[in-house]
This record gives C-alpha cells, sequence and structure tokens, in this order.
C-alpha cells in the first residue's frame, strides 16, 4: 500500500487529481495534502474523510512518500520536488518546470513511458496532451511533416482565476486576472509573450509536441486563443504527412487509438463542442477533411476537457501505469 501526497491539494487541477484518484481506486495506506501557507489549514475530503491542508515545508518532503503529485506551479515544484526525489518518493509534476529538462520524461501515457531514470515525470500542457493523442497515430501510420496549431482555451486552463474573471464580465465587472476582458470577447494571449512574438503557451505546445512525439523534426506553429467558455478546450489542427491516407483510412487510424472518441459525421450534425467533452474522460476528435490548398495535409479538430484528460487525470494515468509495471516487475 502506497504512501501519496498531492501538492496544491486545494487549486482547480489538485482538487481533480484527488476526484481522479478516488474514481481509479489507487490503494493507498495514507494520502496526505499540501497546499501554500494561504490555502493551509482548509478541510478537504478524500474518499468520505475529511483532512485539514498543511503548509508544505522542506522538513515535511521527507515524510515517506511514494509518490507525490504536485500542480502547485512552477516555483514550488523547482524548489519541493528534488527533495520527494531525494527522500525516495517519485514525483508527477503538472507544472511546467521539468517539461523540457532533458533528464526528465514528459509523458501522456496514451503516446509514451517514462522511461524511469529520474524520479520526477513531467505532466504535459493542457493543449499539447489533447493534441499528440491524435496526432501520435497519425505519426504511426502516416510520418510527421508538420503541424500547425490554433486553439480555443476555456478559462478553466487558469485554474480559478480564470472561471472569477468569466464571472465577473457577467456581472458588468473588469477583468481581475486576463489583460483583456474574457467576457464576450477572445484574448489571442495565453501566458507572456516572447522575444519572437509567439507566446509562452503557444512555445510550450511546440516544444512539448516534438518532445512527446520524440522527433524534433517536425515542423511545429500554434496561435493560442483564450475563450469565454468554462471548461474544455478545442485545438484546430492542421497537419502535413509523409504519406497521402484517404479521409476514410485516416478516420479508421484515429478511431483504433485508445483514448480517442470519434465524433464525426458532420452531414448529420455530429463533430465535437466543449460541452460534449466537459467531465467526460477522451480526446473528442472531428472535421476530419483534407486540406483543399495542400498536398499530404487534413483538418482535425480536438476538444478535451483540459482539466481531467489536460491534467489531472493524464497525471493519475501516470500513476496508474507505473503502478502496472511495478506489478510486473
Ligand atoms: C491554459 N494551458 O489553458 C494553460 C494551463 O503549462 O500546465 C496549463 C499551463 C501549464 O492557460
Amino acid at each position: 500500500m502506497l504512501n501519496i501526497a498531492v501538492v496544491g491539494a486545494t487549486g482547480l487541477v489538485g482538487k481533480t487529481m484527488l476526484e481522479m484518484l478516488e474514481l481509479k481506486n489507487i490503494p493507498y495506506s495514507s494520502i496526505t495534502l499540501f497546499s501554500s501557507a494561504r490555502s493551509a489549514g482548509k478541510e478537504v475530503t478524500y474518499k468520505g474523510k475529511t483532512y485539514v491542508v498543511e503548509e508544505l515545508t522542506e522538513e515535511k518532503t521527507d515524510g515517506g512518500y511514494d509518490y507525490v503529485l504536485m500542480s502547485a506551479g512552477g516555483d514550488t515544484s523547482l524548489r519541493f520536488a528534488p527533495l520527494f526525489e531525494k527522500a525516495g518518493a517519485v514525483v508527477i509534476d503538472n507544472s511546467s518546470a521539468w517539461r523540457m529538462d532533458p533528464t526528465i520524461d514528459l509523458v501522456v501515457p496514451d503516446v509514451n513511458k517514462a522511461s524511469l531514470d529520474r524520479r520526477i515525470i513531467a505532466n504535459p500542457n493542457c493543449s499539447t496532451i489533447q493534441s499528440v493523442v491524435p496526432l501520435k497515430p497519425l505519426a504511426d501510420a502516416f510520418g510527421l511533416k508538420r503541424v500547425a496549431y490554433t486553439t480555443y482555451q476555456s478559462v478553466s486552463g487558469s485554474g480559478w482565476k480564470g472561471i472569477e474573471d468569466l464571472e465577473r464580465g457577467e456581472h458588468g465587472e473588469g477583468p481581475l486576472n486576463y489583460p483583456k476582458p474574457i467576457y464576450h470577447n477572445v484574448i489571442p494571449q495565453i501566458d507572456v509573450f516572447l522575444d519572437n512574438g509567439y507566446t509562452k503557451e503557444e512555445d510550450k505546445m511546440i516544444r512539448e509536441t516534438q518532445k512527446i512525439l520524440n522527433d524534433a523534426s517536425i515542423a511545429v506553429t500554434a496561435t493560442c486563443v483564450r475563450v469565454p467558455v468554462p471548461h474544455a478546450h478545442a485545438v484546430a489542427i492542421n497537419v502535413t504527412l509523409e504519406a497521402e491516407p484517404t479521409v476514410q483510412e485516416l478516420k479508421a487510424v484515429l478511431a483504433d487509438f485508445p483514448g480517442i472518441i470519434l465524433m464525426d459525421d458532420p452531414s448529420n450534425g455530429l463533430y465535437p463542442t466543449p460541452l460534449d467533452a466537459a467531465g467526460k474522460e477522451g480526446v473528442f476528435v472531428g472535421r476530419i477533411r483534407k486540406d483543399n490548398s495542400l498536398k499530404n495535409t487534413y483538418h482535425l479538430w480536438s476538444v478535451s476537457d483540459n482539466i481531467l484528460k489536460g491534467a489531472a487525470l493524464n497525471a493519475v494515468q501516470i500513476l496508474e501505469e507505473l503502478l502496472l509495471r511495478k506489478e510486473e516487475r
């Protein structure tokens, strides 16, 4: 039986991590919940029992944990993940702090596996996860040359703060967290701008896609947009392949891939929207068609719950996969 800790347990992702641990019936002998000093003392229920959330301090990392799920921001992860690791825990970290470190695996269990060289494993960005799931079977079957993303990202991607700004707008109040109003608006800026004109979110999608698919030669570009939707991100994916399959062949490959729910019958009004995906586990894919302007090129539309498959569920699936491999050894 396992000693599990969740860091960031009062955040939107941390709270959902607990729901996923419970839903997937992860075996445990103890569960410890950590947060920042600000949220310490709050009460959280897990499997019908009430726990008091503790402030995370360096001394507490040596608490005999087997697995630590972290979703408390990059600075907390940089400081505490190595201490948990040193004390013998495996850390599954939802921040962007470790993702591009070449010694750290960036894992979507449907797509790639952790090598277990390090005891810190990074959980990718939400919009990346729901994009690489459909790209992986296409890469394996047809070869991938270029990917162009345009995202439509819900406010829950910013945690409670994003939901707060959407609700403020509904009441006629200005934003507290976003650079522009999100209510009755869309914002072509997620995170800060970099020197090359891309945002950090766009840069994450580009570099994380290449790392997860283990191919730096795939050309990737992205435009990331925040939309006034509470839950589930959508990504329009334009993909150029090495081969030129028919749309039927492409759909068959996608339909066979675990984790993908094909929802693609536009003549009967069937394609996924955020309302279809919110609260559900899979990656919903539709609007599959040939790009009429470019050879070997196709359009896909991927929709998924950014807090579930995009964050908490993927982290718990990494844990499930590690436990399965441990049993097999
Ligand atoms: C958003 N994708 O929707 C972001 C949230 O690197 O894990 C997740 C940021 C990250 O704002």
